[in-house]
């Protein structure tokens, strides 16, 4: 169900070495009927470790994509902030890299088809390639045609023979999730046309390790990447990073453009100044992490302390966002339904569902204003802003929003 990781997936290293310990969680997205809360739940390790040579920090443990990615309930379209990212992204591709009407987009991870619906809207030909059978329907009803399947260098030539070569490929929060880099990008070169780009977008280590973002680190999310172990595995295939743009949505975000390396295009000197910055902060430095590891028990601490005490003056705490973060700040910190009484989610599939391993019930948004709890304690905290504005009126009525990261606040 599980296997260890043997060496570093993009130099081979065999000494990583390993800077935290979150425990055994169940799977971040493993919601629970209410049928399946007196069964036993599968528990899977959560360690995190560094690669020295390259810089690359990765799980020590890989589940199996199977138990993750076949049915998944995490769907974009439920935030404004992250439909805006979307938009922008095929705004930029739009206008920088030429596309018309006979150009093709394909998405990597292409989820219900949100981003791609951005590239329909332009008349550009989409193409999404995602793993979970009940997106990819939702996808095909949105007109969005989906290829339900892992990517791997045997499907891409059989999709390149079917639709031809694509303009622009795009894979945005997926690159993390998957194991073989190398035959992803062997993927995306046999995929891609020659004056054709590849957009990554993924959460960046910097500001991950910077702001205690320590619940971003989950089963799902195999790789933590920054500039330098990029380059390194861009060595090795024949694509090359020519751009790069640091975006805030999940707490701060690298979005990263890739060219065939044959193509002349101009190299963004803010690559060379994000490498030094890493380096100036000591990201490939395994005492970084020593101190980050501190810094999230401090956090853990903090937070348990903070709502227990609220629980002992007799008053109501709710969640909002079962995001899959959420999860494992709930497990780490040991944050039960005896301290959160319910979360508030807008997902359709994550309602009248339990969060794995705290058995916490999830209920559509409007329960906020029917209960009216003390405290909102906002575990998708990379929507903070958008949420406090959605519950202007909860706060005016006296509500406090508490938010963990990067340290525990009440607003
Ligand atoms: P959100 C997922 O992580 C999984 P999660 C994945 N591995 C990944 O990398 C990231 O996405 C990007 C809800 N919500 O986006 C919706 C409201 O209810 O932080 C979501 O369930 N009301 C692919 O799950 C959750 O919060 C709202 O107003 O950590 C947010 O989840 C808003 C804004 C959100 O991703």
């Amino acid at each position: 169900m599980y296997k260890k990781v043997k060496a570093c997936r993009i130099c081979g290293n065999p000494n990583l070495k390993l800077f935290l310990t979150l425990g055994n969680i169940p799977l971040p997205n493993g919601f629970l009927t209410k049928n399946q809360l007196s069964k036993p739940e599968k528990y899977f390790p959560l360690n995190a470790c560094l690669c020295e040579k390259c810089g690359l920090v990765q799980l020590q443990e890989i589940v199996n994509p199977n138990e993750m990615f076949k049915n998944y309930v995490y769907i974009p379209s439920t935030s404004k902030t992250r439909m805006n990212n979307f938009s922008e992204i095929a705004e930029y591709a739009n206008k920088n890299f030429k596309l018309n009407h006979n150009s093709l987009v394909i998405d990597i991870g292409s989820n219900d088809g949100s981003l791609l619906s951005y590239f329909k809207g332009y008349g550009i030909k989409t193409l999404g390639i995602d793993p979970a059978v009940n997106l990819a329907k939702i996808a095909e009803l949105k007109g969005i045609t989906t290829i339900n399947n892992y990517i791997t260098p045997v499907l891409a030539k059989k999709i390149y023979k079917k639709y031809g070569q694509a303009n622009v490929i795009t894979a945005t929060n997926v690159v993390a999730h998957i194991d073989n880099l190398y035959d992803l990008f062997k993927s995306v070169e046999i995929l891609l046309g020659v004056n054709g780009v590849f957009i990554c977008e993924f959460p960046y280590l910097l500001d991950l390790i910077k702001n205690n973002q320590f619940d971003t680190i989950y089963h799902e999310h195999l790789s933590y990447f920054s500039i330098k172990p990029l380059i390194k595995l861009t060595s090795r295939v024949n694509l090359e990073l020519f751009d790069v743009f640091r975006s805030n949505i999940d707490g701060g975000s690298l979005r990263v453009v890739f060219k065939k390396k044959n193509i002349k295009l101009e190299i963004n000197a803010k690559i060379k100044k994000l490498l030094d910055n890493e380096n100036n902060y000591g990201l490939y430095n395994f005492s970084t992490y020593q101190k980050f590891a501190k810094r999230v028990k401090h956090v853990s601490d903090n937070l348990q302390k903070t709502l227990k005490k609220i629980k002992k003056q007799g008053k109501t705490i709710a969640g909002y966002g079962a995001a899959a973060k959420g999860n494992i700040l709930l497990n780490y910190c040991h944050i039960n339904d005896k301290l959160i009484d319910y979360i508030v989610d807008s997902t359709p599939y994550k309602q009248g569902l339990f969060t794995p391993g705290t058995h916490i019930p999830i209920f559509p948004e409007a329960e906020i204003m029917k209960t009216k709890p003390d405290y909102i304690l906002i575990l998708a905290w990379n929507f903070a802003f958008e949420i406090m504005d959605k519950e202007k009126k909860y706060k005016v009525q006296g509500g406090k929003f508490i938010i963990p990261v990067p340290k525990v606040t009440i607003n």
